[in-house]
């Protein structure tokens, strides 16, 4: 028989027949818009606008993006989407290739359907389910589209518009200083390329975005139907809240794993655990302290693969940077880049689920090092998904004992959330809360900050006053067209006597 909402058919005839005949309740969760409209919300709301026309370039039939400095190339796959290669900040290699490996999910819940789910994406091809992409919605206006081609080992399909390109604005100038005598600002600007899939009920949007000061970041956001369980009171909500009529949210944990291939000025780079320890010290100037306790750096660099899997330090307490000893600064400090864990850098709680055994093991840390192999090419794979316990790639077994010091070191983070749902997940999860973030961010890379250079800056010099005794500001030649209006308040003259 069939049940379905509560009412039995006897056959599946008997089902279909109510349902032609329009007797079945439709359950299916919608967002439609209802509700009083808030005060002044029927205007357009904010939006990123190239005043000045686009600073960016992109190569379309080869995949190839320049960008202030920035120049990487990509291409698309069916099991992962949007890849990067090459990507170069001034002419120099930071990394050889930055890429999506696969998204998990998993549940818990008291029957076997909850219990049982462990979702693999990279199974039911997350290129392959990505979505064309909603202008003004999900990209800005002006947006470049991409409609990449890939294929699925047997023939080749091409999206629309599946992927997007735009610069923002960061929110904030990337640097500022306001003093008697001088004063300067600078602005900050990034490059985004976005992703979103829809892989069943949920939708991922991945964020990959250079910034102007040499930084890269990756952002994921998920939204779309949470996976409900019927409400049973007799659960307690050990597995998650009540949450609609007959729906409580099942909790559960999404991981998304990255690989970042670096080659910091070349392959030989090493990785260093830079921790802040509290030791009690004497100093001679401070008699009246005897013993006080004072912070310090300890240095320790990976020697081998068999230290490789690492967490995510407590209270921030350990830097994790990747440089290149051979190739040193104005200052003689070796060249790198920092990893600076962001929001919900989260692995699986579990190690040793029978439904995740061995397949999803680059899940079950925070981050990992390995050295480059040609047959350790990603973390997982699309059969992945049904055998656990005898996975095609067996994560783990990457690590070997390999050396790390002056290798060509590939780091495997991990972004995800434990997925607390909650009423507000109906009908759709928030994009806002379901958020996590990485960033790779220059460690002594430069000689000095990476933005100096920029002409979207300001800079208020005391001694450049005009005829009016006003200090005339240095804006390089820079500013907002004609056409655009500006309010009183935007006028740059008088600001620094203010
Ligand atoms: C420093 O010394 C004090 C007093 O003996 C002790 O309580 C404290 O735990 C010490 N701190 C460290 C970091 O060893
Ligand atoms: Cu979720």
């Amino acid at each position: 028989m069939v049940v379905y909402n509560l009412a039995v058919y006897e056959t599946v005839d008997a089902f279909r027949k109510a349902y032609e005949e329009g007797k079945i309740v439709n359950t299916f969760l919608r967002k439609d818009r209802f509700g009083a409209v808030r005060s002044l919300e029927d205007r357009l709301a904010p939006t990123v606008l190239e005043l000045d026309g686009k600073r960016y370039s992109v190569d379309t039939d080869n995949g190839y993006v320049e960008y202030l400095g920035w120049k990487f190339y990509t291409r698309f796959d069916r099991d992962v989407g949007i890849q990067f290669y090459d990507i170069k900040f001034k002419d120099e290699r930071i990394m050889y290739e930055l890429s999506l490996q696969d998204a998990i999910a998993q549940y818990a819940g008291h029957n076997p359907f909850q219990a049982g789910t462990a979702y693999m994406d990279r199974f039911y091809g997350i290129g392959a389910q990505s979505s064309r992409l909603i202008p003004c919605h999900d990209c800005p206006y002006h947006a470049t589209y991409w409609s990449p081609t890939f294929t699925d080992g047997t023939s080749s399909t091409t999206f629309n518009n599946m992927i997007c390109i735009f610069e923002t604005d960061i929110g904030v100038p990337i640097t500022r200083h306001v003093d008697r005598s001088y004063s300067q600002a600078t602005k900050g600007s990034k490059l985004v390329v976005r992703q979103v899939a829809t892989v069943g009920n949920y939708d991922y949007l991945w964020d990959y975005s250079f910034y102007v000061d040499g930084t890269m970041t990756v952002d994921a956001h998920a939204s779309g139907y949470v996976q409900g369980n019927y409400f049973r009171p007799d659960d307690e909500g050990k597995w998650g809240p009540r949450i609609a009529e007959t729906i409580a949210g099942t909790l559960h944990t999404h991981v998304m794993n990255f690989k970042a291939d670096f080659d910091l000025l070349g392959t030989d780079n090493t990785f260093l655990k830079t921790e802040i320890v509290v030791k009690n010290v004497t100093q001679p100037w401070f008699p009246e302290h005897g013993e006080f306790e004072m912070m310090g750096y300890e240095f320790t660099e990976l020697e081998t693969e068999d230290d490789g899997l690492l967490p995510i330090p407590a209270n921030g307490q350990t830097m994790y940077t990747i440089s290149n000893k051979d190739k040193l600064n104005k200052w003689g400090m070796p060249r790198g880049y920092r990893i600076v864990p962001g929001l919900s850098n989260v692995h699986l709680p579990s190690m040793k689920s029978p439904f995740f055994l061995k397949s999803a093991e680059f899940a079950k840390q925070a981050l990992a090092v390995s050295r480059h192999k040609d047959t350790e090419q990603a973390s997982s794979a699309a059969l992945n998904q049904n055998a656990p316990a005898a996975p095609l790639v067996e994560f783990w077994k990457f690590f070997d004992g390999e050396p790390l010091v002056q290798e060509d070191l590939v780091v495997w983070v991990n972004l995800g959330m434990h997925h607390y749902t909650r009423s507000e997940d109906i009908p759709n999860t928030l994009m806002l809360e379901a958020h996590s973030n990485i960033m790779f961010a220059p460690q002594n890379w430069g000689d000095t900050e990476g933005t100096v250079d920029l002409t979207n800056s300001i800079i208020y010099n005391e001694d450049n006053v005009n005829s009016d005794g006003i200090v005339e500001p240095e804006t390089y030649g820079v500013g907002p067209p004609e056409c655009f209006v500006l309010s009183p308040e935007d006028e740059l003259l008088g600001v620094f006597e203010s």
